[in-house]
């Protein structure tokens, strides 16, 4: 554990191969596909979509098995490291690189965010739903960046460039990982003829604001079913929350402009 803790530390993120197994991603696959189907040209538009991917937002509300999933103690543990014991689900959403896509994503920190007085604020986890590889559109990230207190957007001439320091995330399907979402990453570009499928669970420290306020997207029937932690987790009923989502709507880093 304490070599994972180290890597989450020094390099800003951390590979778990294994983490769930077969039986998990392909159930998991099951859900998201029949929800893309489902939604078809709207998937996505409820938070946004992008070119060359397929997106789906707001994963709590369309499926159970998304709560054990936001829920998952060994997960969770590795963000509180990052984030503090205090956290938040911020958003989860699913994303597809799709086929010959040639669509590289610029390098970003989530939410266009940086690290204040109290430390790191977002933490992402990405669960592998197929392998990810140097050419399908594997995650890339530039070890270290999320201490450098700057934003891609801002340090680097063109942040979708491949930087002189990136490192592709390769892993198989079944592998977690866990970033500090102040490090600079993005999607690579799928060359291949298969999709690039992952769910992203993305938190944000207690006092900071969600993403996507869950307390309003979330329908009265699946929050009548949550229990007291899974309320807490989603910040539902959480007053704070409320003002500060509200007073703080935003769009993820790589879009703002
Ligand atoms: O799916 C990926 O590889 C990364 C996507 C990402 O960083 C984002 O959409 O903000």
């Amino acid at each position: 554990m304490s070599k994972i803790l180290h890597q989450l530390d020094q390099d800003g993120y951390v590979v778990l191969p294994d983490f769930f197994d077969r039986g998990c991603v392909r159930a998991l696959r099951l859900v998201i596909e029949s929800i893309y189907l489902q939604e078809g040209e709207l998937a996505g538009s409820d938070f946004r979509q992008e070119a060359g991917c397929r997106r789906l937002a707001n994963l709590v509300n369309k499926h159970p098995l998304m709560l054990p999933l936001i829920c998952n103690t060994e997960m969770l543990s590795l963000v509180r490291h990052v984030l503090g014991p205090d956290i938040k689900l911020s958003s989860l959403n699913a994303r597809s690189a799709e086929p010959h896509n040639n669509q590289t994503q610029p390098l970003h920190a989530d939410m266009g965010a940086i690290p204040d007085d109290n430390g790191p604020w977002v933490c992402n986890c990405v669960w592998m739903l197929d392998d990810f590889t140097e050419d399908n559109g594997a995650l890339r990230v530039v070890p270290g960046s999320h201490t450098s207190l700057q934003l891609p957007q801002d340090a680097l001439e063109d942040p979708v460039a491949e930087h002189p320091d990136e490192v592709a995330v390769t892993g198989t399907a079944g592998t977690l990982v866990v970033l500090n979402a102040h490090l600079w990453h993005g999607g690579r570009a799928n060359s291949t003829r298969f999709p690039r499928r992952a769910i992203h669970a993305f938190y944000a420290r207690r006092d900071k604001p969600q993403q996507q306020f869950q307390e309003r997207i979330l329908s009265p029937d699946v929050i009548a079913r949550l229990n007291d932690q899974q309320r807490h987790l989603l910040a539902i009923g959480d007053a704070e929350n409320a003002e500060v989502t509200l007073a703080n709507q935003t769009q993820s880093g790589f879009l703002k402009s």
